[in-house]
């Protein structure tokens, strides 16, 4: 991992990550048995190893708390110096999804016929995608993950956001798991060369990147998914 420069950025003035005096208190900590804790790891492998990405989502509205509750839990995700580097950005209006969709076919289509390149479009070709992304509109929320590069104090002052990238990952790797455990669908997108567009569109700051954009929802009826399979635990971890 890159050492992230420690030096202040040029004279202006940056407030603190965190109070000098921050309090420390006991950790709230059950501690749990083998049985229970092997058992218990087994249930959430085996809940999360159902997870798959799907394309093709039903029109079917979801609760928003639901939505709220996910979002939370993505916020519980560790971050550097606690500074909580995300914005999750909830669209369910019609009209914004459709601009979404449109600023990302755009961009898709021109991704796909000049940008990919042959070897890549031809990797994909097994997973049946392409530029039309029917999945924008149809599904009832779109979830845009936008990380925080740095922030600005009420008074003005710059705050740093350490680790933003790595932070940012952890919360959508909770956030995926949430949406599952919550018997909802997404797919992780990454729409490339379009983080610009949808930064203005939905208003969000100069400071602020795309980092994903998932919609959520239900599946779609008899919604078919690629026959992959995942790696063994042998081919995924080296023990010492
Ligand atoms: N972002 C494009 C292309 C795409 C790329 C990869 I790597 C995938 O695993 C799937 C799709 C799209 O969403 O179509």
């Amino acid at each position: 991992m890159e050492l992230e420069s420690s030096k202040d950025e040029g004279d202006e003035e940056l407030a603190p990550a965190l109070p000098s005096d921050l309090k420390h208190i006991p950790l709230q900590f059950e501690r749990m048995s083998k049985d229970r804790a092997v058992k218990k790891s087994e249930e959430f492998y085996d809940l999360l190893n159902k997870r798959r990405t799907v394309r093709h989502f039903s029109k079917e509205p979801v609760p928003k708390e639901i939505i709220y509750n996910i979002i939370k839990t993505a916020g519980t995700a560790p971050s550097g110096a606690h500074t909580e580097p995300w914005t999750f950005a909830v669209v369910s209006s019609p009209e914004i999804k459709r601009q979404i969709r449109q600023i990302i076919e755009d961009e898709e289509e021109i991704n796909y016929k000049k940008r990919m390149g042959k070897v890549w479009t031809t990797d994909l070709k097994p997973l049946r995608t392409n530029w039309v992304k029917e999945y924008l509109t149809d599904a009832p929320y779109l979830i845009l993950v936008f990380k925080q590069m740095y922030s600005f104090k009420e008074d003005g002052t710059k705050k740093l956001h350490y680790y933003n990238e790595q932070s940012v990952s952890l919360s959508c790797g909770i956030l995926l798991a949430a949406i599952h455990c919550a018997g909802l669908v997404s797919l992780t997108s990454t729409p490339l060369n379009c983080g610009p567009a949808l930064r203005s569109l939905l208003g969000r700051p100069a400071s602020e990147k795309l980092t994903l954009l998932l919609p959520v929802g239900y599946p779609a009826e008899e919604c078919l998914v690629p026959d992959l399979h995942r790696k063994p635990l042998e081919d995924i971890m080296v023990e010492f």
